[in-house]
């Protein structure tokens, strides 16, 4: 072959150097790079392509998190420690390299020795896929206080599931609408994980429950599943500290069930190995609904028993007795997911170890806290008891014996108030019978807390409101969420970090490590010099968003305009329709301008992102619209400089990397009391972004600590949101009466003028009818504070100045604050620094 011996990339004795590998003069990261190169991928090192490239590049940093992870392990070993143990059914991880590379410190040495084997850093970040083993918020979050646990050197380690396929890729068919496909993101090798073929517990489903004396029982029979452990490492930043995120494979615990094979039956031989491997196959799409599936619910007690049974062994290898587990072990439950760790811890302290009943309960709940996600009450989770009692017969009785012990003492407590009693029961009655998981998570923790100060609030009010009259206030708090500065200033937007670093004249570690240091940057808003390099900082942001999408879609961008995001679970109470229909009202008005009128107007590309749980057709059918409507206007010559509209598929955290910097406004507009948090409105002020959003979740929060001046509120507050459902339920009025400007907008796209009309009626008519996310009540209010937007916009240096007093104020949402919120309030565990 030609050029074969030739050198193709980079220095040519730098690779030589590299192969030769002993001298102590070559850099350590171009021996590791080439050694893995002819190593581990048995690759030659003269025709190696981008994707070994990386795969070498991450081999090369995963061997310093080894190090790092075995002595941080050692470490907490070494003495009696308490630990705290994150349990969420999701981690939305991302991409590993950068963040490992910055975290290490080491990203400045890669990129140059990368530079100098003929390859580009960034070229090779972009190979990598993300891990996407979550839905939205609540599992970026947990992957966010992972982040900062091990920054914060404190023993925490995370539980999951290690899904083989992740959150589906989202397509976009050609009439616009939403194609799911699947996301095989291990088909190539992951080096951020470490197999664990030695770290296996069995896992028992269905089989009898036989009760022994007293509360005590046996639970045999059914069918057993292994749980094969995978340790992901967690880099602390600036420091060795690195933690671990264990997820659980399922395997089946023979290849064959022998019985089944010798009778001739090999069909079903290999059926129970199918059904055990399927238990971690996928991951649930659905986000804020629940349907019993019988493989979520396998799912759910596969994670928990394993991760308990783990828990345990590595608390008795302390030699302490079993009643001091609470002083060694807390469990942080996320959302009601992990709830059977309850009835789980119960089973094995009562049958198992042997403890009265009311030792065992004592255990239980001085270990478990519970944090809520979400009050709609379509999202909290119930099980049928016939499926419980078919799958864990023996989890079943022992919430039937939790639920008889709790209600005696509600009697107790309120004689005679059988409406309570039915409220607070953890069976739901009707047909079917359901366990109700918030109420079970509720009563076996010692805490419970919602995620921003109006939810936690709303809890106690509404879905908590008996139980906080049973156990009082203490029992229930709040724990704003918060995002780690790391991935979320440093990693996506570098050039900002570098530019803060400058103007506090700090160390990035400095402010990275202590986010409340940004609000040093207040004393220099009104620096002529800071405000023309933040603009900048800003304009290379649009600009590298523009050139993804001119890649992706080949649309080119006017990067001058205003860019105005909205990037979320596509969901009717986050309200993306009352976004497409004001896009729509705009355009509208830009057509029927003059010329001169349309001079004024502030130009604007509005974008979107996100994906609908593949059985929501209400979702899905905004998705068309969007696209549709984009498909019209960005064409249409007498508006497309000043109003153009993209829905870039796929959402994921890497596309919100590259989305959220290049932001100038973004949109939480929920109706109110209805979205518990939100945390992509931190990530956009944290990184000069400003926000239109209602008077809801940390929306709120975020308000108070940048000041309202520098937040476009619109729309109804949460007590009236009551009232106007009520209103709307049994005096409606006819929407052209309502809000003309909305019908007008409606009556638009049923006409067909953004292609067939009559698709699009199931939508407008949630709208039309009982409007229960109340649209109608809202986009009056909301046209408004766009225009107020648009004003403040045409001052650029006013609105840098909002934007740097915005990120100055963003301390409170880092999620090291967080984290210590809960290490305090909850898991009474300590920092420990590796030396
Ligand atoms: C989200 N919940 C909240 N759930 O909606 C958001 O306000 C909050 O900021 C975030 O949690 C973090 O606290 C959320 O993402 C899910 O995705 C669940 C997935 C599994 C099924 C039920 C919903």
């Amino acid at each position: 072959e030609k050029g074969v011996e030739k050198w193709p990339r980079g220095e040519e004795k730098v690779w030589k150097d590299g192969l030769r590998g002993v001298d102590k003069d070559i850099p350590d990261i171009t021996k590791s790079f080439v050694h893995h190169v002819q190593t581990s991928l048995a690759r030659q090192a003269y025709n190696l392509d981008e994707a070994g490239a990386y795969q070498a590049a991450a081999l090369s940093a995963r061997d310093n998190l080894l190090v790092n992870w075995n002595e941080t392990q050692l470490h907490f070993n070494a003495k009696p420690t308490k630990r705290a143990y994150y349990l969420s059914l999701e981690f939305l991880m991302g991409r590993t390299l950068d963040n490992a590379l910055l975290n290490l410190g080491l990203k400045d040495k890669y990129t140059d020795g990368i530079n100098k084997l003929g390859f580009g850093l960034e070229d090779l970040l972009e190979q990598e896929r993300d891990a996407a083993l979550g839905n939205g918020g609540l599992g970026r979050l947990a992957a966010c206080y992972l982040d900062s646990s091990a920054s914060q050197e404190l023993p925490v380690w995370g539980y999951g599931l290690r899904y083989q396929y992740g959150i589906f890729q989202q397509l976009i068919g050609p009439d616009g609408s939403q194609l799911e496909a699947p996301d095989p993101w291990l088909q190539h090798d992951n080096p951020w994980e470490i197999p664990r073929a030695d770290v296996t517990y069995e896992i028992r489903f269905y089989g009898h429950s036989e009760r022994v004396d007293g509360m005590k029982a046996v639970w045999s029979g059914g069918q057993e599943v292994l749980a094969m452990a995978y340790d992901v490492m967690i880099p602390g930043y600036d420091t060795k500290n690195t933690n671990n995120l264990r997820l659980w494979e399922s395997k089946p615990k023979r290849g064959f069930d022998l019985n089944s094979f010798n009778a001739g039956d090999y069909e079903r031989a290999v059926e129970s190995s199918n059904s055990a491997a399927a238990i971690t196959s996928v991951l649930y799409p659905n986000d804020h609904t629940t349907f019993g599936k019988e493989l979520r619910l396998k799912q759910q007690y596969f994670w928990t028993a394993a991760s308990l049974s783990d828990i345990l062994r590595r608390f008795k290898n302390l030699g302490k007795p079993i009643g001091e587990f609470p002083e060694y072990v807390s469990i942080q439950l996320n959302d009601t997911h992990p709830t059977l760790a309850i009835p789980e811890l119960m089973r094995i302290l009562v049958d198992e170890e042997d403890l009265s009943w009311d030792s065992a309960w004592d255990i239980v709940t001085r270990t478990f806290f519970f944090t809520n996600h979400t009050v709609l009450p379509e999202a909290l989770e119930k099980w049928p008891v016939t499926l419980m009692q078919q799958l864990l017969p023996r989890h079943m009785q022992i919430i039937f014996d939790i639920n008889m012990i709790f209600l005696q003492a509600v009697e107790k407590k309120f004689p005679g108030d059988r409406d309570k009693l039915a409220r607070m029961s953890l069976i739901e009655e009707g047909f079917p019978q359901n366990v109700r998981m918030a109420n079970l998570a509720c009563i076996g923790s010692r805490k419970v807390n919602g995620v921003a100060e109006l939810h936690s609030e709303l809890l106690k009010a509404t879905i908590m409101k008996d139980f906080v009259e049973f156990f009082g206030t203490d029992k229930f708090f709040n724990v704003t969420n918060g995002i780690t500065p790391r991935r979320w200033l440093d990693q996506c937007n570098p050039r900002l970090s570098q530019l803060i670093s400058e103007t506090l004249k700090l160390p990035k570690a400095s402010f990275l490590k202590d986010l409340s240091q940004l609000e040093g940057l207040l004393k220099h808003v009104d620096e002529p010099g800071l405000i023309k390099k933040w603009a900048a900082v800003k304009q290379s942001n649009k600009e590298r968003l523009a050139h993804y999408v001119e890649t992706t879609t080949g649309h080119q961008i006017n990067t001058q305009a205003m860019f105005d995001v909205q990037i979320k679970r596509l969901h009717e109470y986050k309200r993306q329709t009352l976004n497409i229909l004001g896009v729509i009202y705009r355009y509208l008005k830009i057509k029927a301008m003059t010329p001169a009128e349309r001079k004024k107007v502030n130009p604007k590309v509005v974008f979107f992102a996100g994906k609908a749980a593949p059985g929501y057709y209400i979702a899905k059918l905004t998705i068309r619209l969007i696209v549709n409507v984009a498909r019209i206007i960005n064409v249409d010559p007498d508006t497309k400089d000043l109003l153009s509209l993209f829905f870039l598929p796929d959402y994921s955290v890497s596309l919100a990397e590259i989305l959220i910097p290049a932001s100038d406004i973004s949109q939480h507009i929920s109706t109110a009391g209805t979205e518990a948090s939100g945390t992509s409105n931190m990530k956009f002020c944290l990184n000069g972004g400003l926000l239109v959003g209602t008077v809801d979740g940390a929306n709120i929060e975020i308000a108070e600590e940048v000041g309202e001046q520098n937040v476009f509120f619109f729309g109804h507050l949460t007590p009236a949101v009551e009232d106007l459902r009520y209103q709307h339920m049994y005096h409606p009025v006819p929407i052209e009466q309502k809000c003309p400007e909305l019908a007008n907008v409606i009556n638009e796209v049923s006409s067909g003028r953004f292609g067939d009309g009559g698709v699009y009626e199931p939508l407008l008519n949630t709208i039309r009818q009982n409007d229960y996310y109340l649209l109608t009540e809202d986009f009056d209010s909301y046209i408004k504070a766009l225009k107020l937007v648009d004003e403040a916009y045409q001052d650029r240096t006013e609105w840098i100045k909002k934007s740097i007093r915005t990120t100055a104020k963003m301390g409170k949402f880092s999620s090291d604050r967080a984290i210590q919120d809960y290490a305090q309030e909850c898991w009474n565990i300590e920092s420990n620094k590796l030396p």
